[in-house]
């Protein structure tokens, strides 16, 4: 299987980060997880997506805060499909992130998750491995079958104690 690649800008974003680790592990989805700054170590983070494809990686997901460059600098170096993770640091409550991550120029798309949003990035990135993975597509459906019926047990719940 093709692994998924998760850098972020500052190790200050793993908080938000940790999210699309756990969701990659529960998959048993392999991954790597590095800090490499679009602005602080602007070789590396090239570097490192130059070279994702023949080093094994299927997807790469990038998280950032502020004038989050990241996901959009990989995405500049790599055909791989990148996902933005825009994270929310001191003012401006993420919107500058999310911008910044989101308003792509044509021909280097990024796909932008909600700010925060590591958890849908994670799945995303397990979605597009699951394109050629029957046993990944079979446990996407079984995580949705679940998440379907407790919703449905919430239904029933509220329903029992509004409706006559
Ligand atoms: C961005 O700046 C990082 O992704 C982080 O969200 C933000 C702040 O970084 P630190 O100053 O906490 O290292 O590049």
């Amino acid at each position: 299987m093709k692994k998924v690649a998760i850098i972020m800008g500052s190790d200050s974003d793993l908080p938000v980060v940790q999210k699309a680790v756990d969701t990659l592990k529960s998959y048993g989805v392999p991954f790597e997880v590095h800090v490499y700054s679009a602005h602080r170590t602007p070789d590396e983070a090239a570097a490192f997506a130059s070279s994702a494809r023949e080093n094994g990686f299927g997807v790469i997901i990038a998280a950032a805060g502020m004038a989050a460059h990241l996901a959009g600098a990989l995405a500049a170096r790599t055909t791989l499909p990148v996902i933005g993770i825009p994270v929310t640091a001191k003012y401006l409550d993420g919107m500058d992130a999310l911008l910044a991550t989101v308003q792509m120029p044509s021909g280097i798309p990024v796909a932008t998750v909600a700010i925060n949003g590591a958890a849908n990035a994670a799945l995303l990135a397990i979605q597009i491995l699951a394109v050629s993975d029957a046993s990944l597509a079979e446990a996407l459906d079984n995580a949705r079958k679940t998440a379907s019926e407790t919703v449905l047990a919430k239904n029933k719940a509220v329903e029992d104690q509004f409706n006559i």
